[in-house]
């Protein structure tokens, strides 16, 4: 979607609340998944719509069983982490952190060899269902550290701290992109009106529902909608318990597409007050950035989080806003729609796991230097 016309500035896409599904914001054009009807409705606004052809040939390669190998289902991945914390006794520790709106276990694992560390950091895969590549990131990122956990760094992450590592915040979403429709966001949640799903990157109860736009919706058929209260959701409630009662010393949050690296805040332009927060989360960031470019050459961008698009109630404003933790969510690959947006080839699952590996440590470093109370 483009618009060369000054009535009709992109800008304002973005906030109209017409229920449109925001894919990927650029300063020419926006991408975005609509209705015919909704299509028809922002011409007649001014703005210049083209189809993008890839969808149909994307969707229905991936219907296919071959292209879903590589990725996990929510069942292979409790089998996947239940081996790694049977493999490590010593230093993993399996976890269900709560359970799903249809009942699926959310589970996260407890890296490190003792308990009531100081030193902690927490990474979370998988609010929305259609980024799998999500889930992939976090998981590898757990494997990774046990198999390194006799050398170094690992091995004294794993003797001095924890990492807790929930790669599937949201089971329900995800198994239902597997099996009924590629690009779910939400969970799946039956809501008031019949229609389904909240979107659990606006649940979260800093400043919740203070926005009401195409990026943060109230309208339940949306797919941004904020649900009918803060942590309204099991799926965002585990994560509200597990993160209110370890004390993180920072929160990562891997989501896709875009290639970006965010801190916040998300639900306003403004600048952290706190100089020092933003200098530290501004400076991680733009280190995680340039660490992820040493790898594959690949161009991730820094930025704060209102800078793509204004959110209320996402993940790291809460974690941030409420705990003071240090912050961030990063959009993994690929970089535009035209590279299959969140339908990402199973071969670029590892290179862009290894990209971003050491931007994860960078993170585990930084959290692990800021030594909280033990709980
Ligand atoms: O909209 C989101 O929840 C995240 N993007 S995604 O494409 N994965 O859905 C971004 C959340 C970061 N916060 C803000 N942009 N305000
Ligand atoms: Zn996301």
């Amino acid at each position: 979607m483009t618009s060369t016309r000054p009535g009709a500035p992109l800008s304002r896409l973005l906030t109209v609340p017409l229920g449109l599904d925001i894919w990927e914001v650029d300063a020419a054009f926006v991408v975005l998944q609509a209705e015919e009807a909704q299509a028809a409705r922002l011409e007649s606004m001014g703005y210049d719509v083209e189809q993008l052809q890839l969808a149909d040939s994307y969707l229905s390669d991936f219907a296919t069983h071959q292209a879903m190998t590589g990725y996990h289902s929510a069942e292979s991945l409790e089998a996947g982490l239940r081996r790694l914390a049977e493999d490590n006794p010593e230093v993993a520790e399996l976890h269900e952190i709560g359970r799903s709106v249809g009942n699926r276990p959310i589970w996260a694992l407890r890296l490190g060899e003792r308990r009531g560390s100081s030193r902690k950091a927490a990474f979370f895969g998988c609010h929305h269902a259609r980024e799998w590549i999500s889930v992939e990131v976090a998981y590898r990122l757990a494997e990774d550290l046990l198999a390194g956990a006799a050398t170094t760094p690992a091995r004294e992450w794993l003797q001095e701290g924890e990492i807790w590592v929930t790669p599937m915040v949201n089971p329900d979403g995800h198994e239902f992109t597997r099996t009924d429709n590629r690009l779910w966001r939400k969970n799946r949640r039956r809501n008031a009106n019949g229609s389904f799903g909240v979107d659990l990157n606006r649940n979260y109860g800093y400043l919740w529902g203070t926005l009401d736009n195409n990026t943060t919706s109230s309208v339940p058929s949306d797919d941004t909608y904020f649900g009918p209260r803060a942590f309204s959701e099991p799926e965002t409630r585990a994560v509200r318990n597990l993160v209110a009662r370890e004390n993180f010393g920072g929160v990562l949050t891997y989501h896709s597409y875009s290639q970006l690296i965010l801190y916040p805040w998300g639900y306003t332009r403004n600048a952290i007050a706190d100089v020092a927060d933003l200098r530290e989360m501004r400076d991680l960031a733009d280190e995680m950035r340039r660490l992820i470019g040493g790898v594959h050459s690949m161009s991730y961008v820094a930025k704060q989080a209102s800078g793509l698009y204004l959110t209320a109630g996402d993940t790291t404003d809460w974690t941030y806003g409420e705990y003071d933790i240090s912050s961030f969510t990063v959009e993994l690959r690929p970089a535009t729609a035209m590279e299959g947006g969140f339908i990402l080839p199973a071969d670029q699952i590892e290179p862009c796991w290894e990209e971003n590996k050491p931007a994860a440590h960078a993170f585990i470093r930084h959290a692990f230097a800021k030594p909280r109370p033990v709980t």
